[in-house]
């Protein structure tokens, strides 16, 4: 993979080159578009455009024929079945969807939630809304000093009382891939459901949910090159047949009368609403895009260059790491931090050199309170970053340091 090739699909570059060339590093925080996602969303727009299964004329029968297509890319990039793909506006709603759900079937007064240590509060407080509104006890597992899971507390904190697993695939500021298969195959012993937040994991690695070995698995598309206001939840089939709906209204009915009503079948029972159908389609191109570069290869790309930025950042003694030293535990970020000097500082004087990167407590504040830092700067790589890019930004630390330090 060619990431000098790979750039040139992208305007973004094109347009913002001016006084410095964009070192766009904050992907993770959300990726740009490729030309091929703009103008999939527009065409749709200029010759497809109309609501979807509502209308009898030509036009919204092959509107909807172009949305339930993308449905079916999406769930094969995945390996799942269509129906079992569910719509959302992005991660964070498809986790509420979930823990909403799990709550209305699964979980009863007493009943242990796990969670873990470092999740994005998207996989943190739709579990906590749930164990204070069911009385159910929520624990989190806890990390190494190396921002790797604890599998021991993972194991001691697994009871016969556990109903959920929820985890992040990869964290998006550690860094770290969890075991997933390892820790379903702990979970569905005792018989608990596995919900994976797959946002900084779908958009970088090959991925397959059989192979995962989790129940339910939630991703955003503007993380994948896609359009922002979409996102996936994927659950097994039985779970989503048990589930009640979440959001009510049209399009996700069979019957209703006054006073009651019964519900269509999955996926539109939980697609209430005019769903983002030129976001589906939007999302479908970035399927597309990625699967003509190659996962394999998308992820090798996020390795290399995350790796070289690993390395130089343990090169320089101003700088503290937060994650596995080593590569290949890790997805394509790095969060860090100077030492005596605030993320903000850091992350104002690269932007004046054209770099971008992210700053804050990255919507993981207890993590961030588990490390003892208020915040943290995070680099983030994707299928448009060059090497020349990650030493165009470790450079710019060393003047920052030379300014700050
Ligand atoms: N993380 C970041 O800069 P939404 O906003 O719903 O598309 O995704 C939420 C989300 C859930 N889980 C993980 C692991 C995430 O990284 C994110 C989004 C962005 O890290 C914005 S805070």
């Amino acid at each position: 993979m060619d990431p000098r090739r790979v750039r040139q699909d992208f305007p973004v570059f094109l347009h913002r080159g001016d006084p410095h060339p964009l070192v766009y590093l904050d992907s993770a925080a959300t990726s740009q578009k490729p030309i091929q996602v703009i103008e999939a969303e527009a065409r749709f727009y200029r010759e497809w455009n109309a609501n979807v299964r509502r209308g009898i004329y030509r036009l919204a029968y092959e509107a909807t024929q172009r949305y339930e297509e993308a449905r079916a890319k999406i769930a094969g990039f995945i390996g799942a079945k269509p129906d079992e793909v569910i719509f959302t506006r992005g991660t964070t709603e498809a986790l509420n969807l979930a823990a909403f759900c799990l709550g209305e079937t699964r979980i009863h007064w007493g009943d242990r939630i796990l969670i873990t240590e470092m999740e994005h509060h998207a996989n943190l407080l739709p579990w906590q809304v749930l164990a204070q509104r069911k009385g159910a006890e929520l624990l989190a597992v806890g990390i190494d000093s190396e921002g790797r899971l604890d599998l021991e507390d993972f194991r001691k904190k697994l009871n016969a009382k556990t109903k959920v697993v929820a985890l992040a695939h990869v964290s998006n500021v550690l860094g770290t891939i969890n075991p997933v298969a390892e820790i379903a195959e702990a979970a569905h012993r005792i018989g608990a459901i596995v919900v994976v937040d797959a946002a900084q994991s779908v958009p970088h690695m090959p991925l397959n949910v059989a192979e995962l070995g989790c129940d339910i698995l939630a991703f955003s598309g503007h993380k994948m090159l896609g359009p922002t206001g979409i996102g996936v939840l994927w659950a097994k089939s039985a779970l989503l047949e048990e589930f009640p709906p979440f959001l009510v209204g049209g399009e996700m009915i069979r019957e209703v009368w006054i006073e009651r009503a019964t519900w269509a079948d999955p996926p539109a029972k939980f697609e209430a609403g005019t769903p983002p159908i030129a976001q589906a389609i939007g999302l479908a191109a970035a399927v597309d895009y990625l699967q003509a570069l190659g996962m394999s290869a998308v992820f090798s790309h996020g390795q290399r260059l995350t790796g070289l930025a690993l390395e130089g950042l343990l090169r320089r003694d101003f700088v503290e790491i937060y994650g596995p030293k080593s590569q290949e535990e890790r997805g394509a970020l790095v969060a860090f931090n100077f030492k005596g000097i605030h993320p903000h500082d850091v992350a104002t004087l690269l932007d004046q050199e054209g770099v971008c990167i992210r700053a804050g407590h990255h919507c993981a504040q207890p993590l961030h309170r588990r490390l003892g830092i208020p915040a943290s700067c995070r680099a983030s790589f994707y299928v448009y970053n060059t090497e020349e890019e990650v030493e165009i930004f470790l450079s710019a630390l060393d003047r920052v340091w030379g300014v700050m330090g």
